[in-house]
């Protein structure tokens, strides 16, 4: 005879339906949320936001900051984090922040298909950030002013100091941009420290504005509003790619570059999205997606097409720059503090 079973068939139906939620991650549902935090130019980050939702069904809501600013916002919101994912901008403050532990480890299946310089800052953090473009440093300059002003054309960073340049060049404040925190350590690491803030104090009588973010300066050479902006090379090739007057120079001296970073933040709301987006970011498929957004960085999967614009990072005279050292909380907050007390607080 067979026994009534004590668990009624609705009560069964339930317990599994509930199994199945429980067990399966929302995120592999194709449903989830992710706040992302996002550094590079802001049609990069919606492209970006948008490939990822159509892919994986995950809701993403994105807020466009400077590399500074987002690290000083991480930082600040550390006893309540509100972001999932701190996605592009320079990898010193990405660095900053890993040594600080506002950041979370993390080793993404991904990581052998990347350059090695992308796997350096993952080791370089203890797995706390990872590489995700590189680019170089350099400046542009709009053609049409310096035809008009009858000025030598800049080629070298002693051209940006010449007196006949004065008032005609921009360039981002370094503590909120990670673009003009690079030009400040390149300096220190390329001439020294006693000669580059020398440097500094004399380009500082030709800036006409620090902007907070670190490709206003191009986007306003290209609108004739000054004569050269010192920016990253691809946001100067941007300019250059929509028709602007812009010439892009890689400086003769030599140059610094960025090694543009990803982190997941420590206390995450959204972990398995996080973790979702962070693997998907590093596909070869993913980072091809930058030319489609007119941002030519150099992709740091190796699968991944580098847009024939993007400047040659092979052919420009880059310096072995030191990310570990001016990646430090200390010595970016020491430099930061010397720039202001030394450089920016002197009249123009
Ligand atoms: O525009 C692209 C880009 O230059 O922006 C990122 C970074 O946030 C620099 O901007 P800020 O100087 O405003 O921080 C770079 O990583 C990226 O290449």
């Amino acid at each position: 005879m067979r026994r009534k079973s004590s668990f009624p068939k609705a009560m069964l139906l339930a317990t599994c339906a509930l199994t199945t939620l429980v067990l399966v991650p929302a995120a592999a549902r194709g449903e989830g949320n992710l706040t992302l935090y996002c550094s590079p130019q802001i049609e990069w980050c919606q492209l970006v936001i948008a490939e990822f939702t159509k892919a994986t069904g995950i809701k993403v809501a994105m807020t466009r900051k400077s590399s500074g600013e987002t690290f000083a916002q991480i930082k600040a919101e550390a006893s309540n984090p509100k972001g999932d994912v701190w996605w592009g901008g320079t990898g010193d403050p990405h660095l900053q922040a890993a040594e600080e532990g506002l950041t979370l480890e993390y080793r993404s299946p991904r990581l052998g298909e990347l350059q090695a310089w992308a796997t350096n800052q993952a080791k370089a953090s203890n797995y706390r950030t990872v590489g995700v473009y590189a680019g170089a440093l350099g400046f542009g300059y709009n053609t049409e002013l310096v035809a008009k002003k009858k000025l030598p054309e800049p080629k070298c960073w002693k051209d940006l100091i010449r007196p006949d340049l004065k008032g005609e060049v921009q360039v981002a404040d370094p503590n909120s941009s990670g673009t003009s925190y690079t030009m400040l350590a390149t300096m220190v690491q390329l001439l020294g420290e006693a000669e580059a803030f020398e440097y500094l104090k004399k380009l500082h009588r030709n800036v006409n504005q620090y902007t907070k973010s670190g490709s206003s300066p191009i986007k306003a050479a290209a609108q004739g509003e000054t004569t050269v902006g010192i920016v990253f090379m691809h946001d100067a090739v941007t300019m250059a790619v929509r028709g602007a007057p812009i010439k892009v120079v890689a400086p003769c001296e030599g140059t610094g570059y960025e090694v543009g970073s990803m982190s997941i933040i420590k206390g995450a709301r959204n972990l398995e999205s996080a973790k979702r987006f962070y693997d998907w970011a590093l596909t070869a498929a993913a980072q091809s997606l930058g030319a489609k957004a007119e941002a030519y960085q150099v992709p740091s999967n190796k699968g991944a097409a580098t847009p024939p614009q993007a400047p040659k990072l092979g052919e420009i005279k880059l310096i072995d720059y030191d990310f570990a050292k001016y990646g430090t909380s200390a010595e970016r907050k020491r430099l930061l503090e010397k720039w202001g007390k030394e450089v920016k607080s002197l009249p123009q």
